[in-house]
């Protein structure tokens, strides 16, 4: 009965739109876009516009920044369907990179596997992956390092988020040790004071992660407004989901970002889902997210991330603005999360099983294989000792790490270990509970 009364009441006010001379209205309701395929439907990507690498002209890094505007709705593409390079992103990179980036992106997914495994067997509280997305990570630490007069205080910085650790596989991190933060044990040099996956490793050019999603993004807009005020030619590159674009972080960020023209490079790897939710609801559907960077006057770039090219093409463009001292850049990456969200979600849930399959931008580590072998300088073969050194590499350092201690072994760390590491002298508060521990 009541839902009868308000429902004529609605009828009642929208049948009044046309009296006051504005002309119809629709009825008003809260808008909550939907993903465009759930759990049981075909996938559907019908959204994604893929140009041909022809398309996206490459402005001069001193270029006004208007004159990337375009460059905000179209996807930078090197790689095409077929694995050939082409376009005016093209970096003609020799061999021995792209081997090299091939490494790192498969050393990347084969650890990240061993996180999950370790996590699944109970030696580690926890793990995430960064599957299909490998190229984003590994190309920009890779094209950053290229004239990076070196990683920490008063030099280069990426501040990244938990999905970014092919920047500490290409920068050269110890694997054993990026092992052993996943156990949180002795070896771990946080000692269990983060959550695993949270690494900290300034001498990688890897700012300590924090949990608090897009506070990253300031902290590199403010690393390289310092780098300005020192006369330092560094960059400082913050990462975002394109979910946590909708923090305020975000958009403090673009403001400093505008106002201060720093050398700082703003990532927004845009894989399309945020845990659950996907793009649509951080507003993806209704402009890119790199078309947020016009609204700032920001340089801004939307690339395919899962192009090993171009995403180095789009990183050196920034960064030679960056050092050259023409200003901040936006840089979306178009990508998908082709695995679950973190050890604690199940993405059966909410969206259709076979996705990933389905991206039409593909596997970031078939493509660039394909490329390789496209030009002659890999055979299968070849393809097939690099997969099987990698995994050697990682299973070495795995059971090494191993050997340090898990969760479940008993040889981990001692509660006392909570009370180091954090504080320079310790509250009193803190001395006395640890004193209640016996310590
Ligand atoms: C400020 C804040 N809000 C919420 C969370 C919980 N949380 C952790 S990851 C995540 C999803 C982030 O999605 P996105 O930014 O798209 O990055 P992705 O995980 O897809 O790489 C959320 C909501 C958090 N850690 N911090």
């Amino acid at each position: 009965m009541v839902d009868a009364v308000s429902s004529d009441a609605a009828e009642a006010a929208n049948s009044m739109d046309t009296a006051d001379g504005h002309g119809p209205r629709t009825e008003l309701r809260l808008h909550v876009p939907a993903p465009a395929a759930r759990p049981g439907e075909d996938p559907d990507f019908s959204f994604l516009a893929v140009p041909p690498v022809d398309e996206a002209p490459r402005p001069a890094v001193d270029a006004p920044a208007t004159d990337t505007y375009d460059l905000a709705t179209t996807l930078i593409r090197v790689l095409d369907d077929d694995g050939h390079a082409g376009g005016a992103w093209d970096p003609g990179l020799d061999a021995g990179t792209l081997r090299a980036g091939l490494e790192h992106m498969l050393v990347t997914r084969t650890i990240e596997e061993q996180f999950m495994l370790l996590q699944r067997q109970g030696k580690a509280a926890f793990a995430m992956r960064s599957l299909g997305e490998e190229a984003v990570a590994v190309s920009a630490a890779m094209a950053v390092g290229v004239d990076s007069p070196g990683y920490g205080p008063g030099l280069d910085m990426h501040f990244p988020t938990y999905r970014q650790s092919g920047i500490l596989v290409a920068n050269g991190h110890s694997l054993v040790e990026m092992t052993c933060q996943i156990l949180s044990n002795e070896g771990d040099r946080l000692k269990g004071a983060q959550l695993p996956v949270l690494h900290s490793v300034p001498e990688c050019g890897y700012f300590s992660i924090s949990g608090n999603l897009a506070t990253q993004l300031p902290q590199a807009v403010g690393w390289a407004m310092a780098g300005a005020i020192e006369g330092n030619r560094i960059v400082g590159v913050g990462w975002t989901g394109e979910g946590a674009t909708a923090e305020n972080d975000f958009h403090s960020a673009l403001v400093f970002a505008s106002v201060y023209q720093p050398p700082s490079i703003t990532c927004v790897v845009n894989n399309q889902w945020a845990i659950s939710s996907f793009q649509g609801i951080a507003g993806g559907t209704n402009a890119s997210f790199a078309q947020r960077g016009i609204g700032y006057g920001v340089a801004t770039l939307r690339v395919d991330g899962n192009d090993f090219l171009a995403g180095w093409a789009a990183t050196r463009w920034a960064t030679a603005r960056a050092r050259g001292g023409f200003g901040p850049t936006l840089i979306e990456w178009v990508t998908y999360r082709a695995a679950s969200h973190s050890s604690s979600d199940d993405p059966s849930k909410y969206r259709p099983v076979e996705s990933a399959k389905a991206w039409p931008l593909g596997d970031p580590v078939d493509r660039l294989t394909e490329h390789l072998i496209g030009l002659g300088e890999l055979t299968l073969s070849d393809v097939e000792a690099i997969r099987s050194s990698a995994r050697d590499r990682v299973l070495a350092a795995v059971a090494e790490a191993e050997s340090m201690g898990t969760l479940n072994s008993g040889t981990s760390l001692s509660p006392v270990d909570m009370f180091r590491h954090v504080y320079a002298e310790m509250p009193p508060h803190l001395v006395e509970q640890r004193q209640e521990l016996g310590y």
